[in-house]
């Protein structure tokens, strides 16, 4: 009988253990909304813990902002904290690229080409760009505390290969959010029904027009 209970005991952890091999990895898929249902594109969704515990950020990045046609590209960037990013200038113009942003402030002073140094990001928070000769160049970077994120696509899409099997902490960030991302926490389970959904409370936010001929003019979106 001993001999037997011992390999029932055997058995036991190698289901255990297949089955924890089966879950630790997820990929889980999210679709993000504003306040009016609209599909909500270039929202940051970040998974910030696992049953309770923060998530420690786990890839380091080394990532590219370009500067192409008077524009950032792109837009939207999200990274782990810790990483860097370079901003090269692909115009043959030049641009001066700056934050004030709590998070991060640097200038580069007016450049072509690529600059040496690249930045670093090294607090988590909102970073956003702009270029001290054309207004409407704009772009933002979220320095997130774990390297699981991703950004929706036009249907508010997006998916996050990779997670941790356990309860998640999630958060949403995107530039017209009302508030703080801690604002949009929703706890999820691996059981739950996908796409999980996030409705964004949004703000209208002022940007400059690009066109030469309505210089000092804006609209809001
Ligand atoms: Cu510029």
């Amino acid at each position: 009988m001993k001999f037997i209970g011992r390999y029932k005991i055997y058995y036991f952890l190698f289901l255990a253990l297949l089955c924890s091999g089966v879950e630790a990895a997820q990929a889980i898929d999210f679709q993000v909304f504003d306040n009016k249902g609209n599909f909500l594109e270039n929202a940051v969704v970040m998974v910030t813990s696992q049953d309770g515990i923060p998530l420690g950020a786990n890839e380091i990045e080394k990532i590219v902002i370009d500067q192409k046609d008077k524009e950032f590209a792109p837009y939207m960037t999200a990274l782990s904290v810790g990483s860097s990013a370079v901003f090269p200038n692909n115009d043959k113009i030049r641009h001066q690229v700056y934050s004030f942003s709590e998070a991060k402030k640097f200038e580069i002073p007016l450049y072509k080409n690529a600059p040496e140094q690249p930045i670093d990001f090294d607090k988590t928070g909102v970073v956003a760009l702009a270029c001290n000769i054309h207004d409407w160049m704009k772009a933002y970077i979220f320095v997130s505390p774990s390297s699981l994120y991703a950004i929706t696509d036009a249907n508010g899409k997006t998916k996050i290969d990779n997670l941790p099997n356990g309860k998640l902490e999630v958060q949403v960030w995107h530039p017209r959010l009302k508030g703080k991302p801690e604002s949009t926490t929703q706890i999820i389970m691996p059981t739950d029904a996908q796409p999980i959904s996030f409705t964004i409370e949004t703000k209208r936010v002022w940007r400059p027009h690009r066109a030469p001929s309505q210089a000092g003019s804006g609209g809001y979106r």
